[in-house]
């Protein structure tokens, strides 16, 4: 997947593209990422990139110039298929798994990282093909936001991730979270291991790793139950689970 990121600020991705998995990723060539620098495109003798908003009101907007412009270059040195053009704004989707691996379908995207009080409307107009939010509060700038949509993205390309079960079996892959891991020493300050995991009857790891697994969702994340499509024998382990709380 190749990634293009303008940015005012190209050297916060930095450590991120060199740490790690991602890092990894791109040293392998199963990511690249373009860094570039919107202010480079800027026309005026300041290299100014902001401006003051029509209307009046507080704060700069990024101006039009300098993101027409850059985004005419990435785009006019790409003959595959047209790139997603992505702008990080809290007016977004919001992104989540299932929104990350549509996005990991895609050959080749483009990232706006806006500043300031946002960016003119005819960039949006123009060339944003999906606007999207990493949550519902407020950050300095989309460099942030665009990094966490890189990383949740490219962890889904095949082969960035060392095994592939990782991202099938985790939080969120099926919509219910994760249950408790454990690993040595079995006694560690007088907190024991659950003695079914060592018990090596991997029908009882299973069926108790499923109904801790339902047990951690109905405690934390409930909402997230009501939208999870449960077997038959799921259902019963949960009715298990909800007994148990009642004991409690
Ligand atoms: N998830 N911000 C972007 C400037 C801005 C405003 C409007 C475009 C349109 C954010 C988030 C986020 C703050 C980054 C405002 N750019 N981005 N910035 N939450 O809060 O993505």
């Amino acid at each position: 997947m190749k990634i293009d990121v303008l940015t005012l600020f190209p050297d916060m991705f930095i450590p991120m593209l060199s740490s790690s998995i991602i890092g990894r990723a791109v040293e392998n060539g199963l990511l690249k990422v373009n860094l570039y620098n919107i202010r480079d495109f800027a026309k005026n003798k300041h290299k100014q990139v902001d401006d003051y908003p029509y209307g009046g009101g507080h704060g700069m907007i990024l101006a039009p110039q300098p993101l027409f412009d850059a985004l005419y270059h990435v785009l006019e040195s790409c003959q595959d298929s047209k790139p997603k053009v992505i702008l990080m704004s809290p007016q977004g989707k919001v992104l989540n798994q299932e929104l990350a691996k549509q996005l990991a379908q895609e050959q080749h995207m483009v990232i706006i990282c806006g500043h300031y009080e946002g960016v003119d409307q005819r960039v949006i107009d123009k060339f944003v093909d999906l606007e999207v939010s990493i949550g519902d509060y407020v950050l300095t700038g989309g460099e942030l936001p665009a990094m966490v949509l890189i990383d949740c993205v490219a962890r889904l390309i095949p082969g960035v991730v060392g095994n592939p079960e990782s991202t099938k079996d985790e939080s969120f892959a099926r919509g219910l979270l994760e249950y408790p891991q454990y690993t040595r020493p079995y006694n560690y300050e007088g907190y024991t291991v659950p003695d079914v995991l060592l018990s090596g009857n991997h029908q009882e790891i299973s069926r108790w790793r499923l109904k801790e697994s339902l047990r951690n969702t109905l405690k934390k994340r409930p909402d997230l139950l009501e939208r999870a499509e449960l077997s038959p024998y799921e259902i019963e382990l949960l009715k298990e689970v909800k007994q148990e709380m009642e004991g409690s």
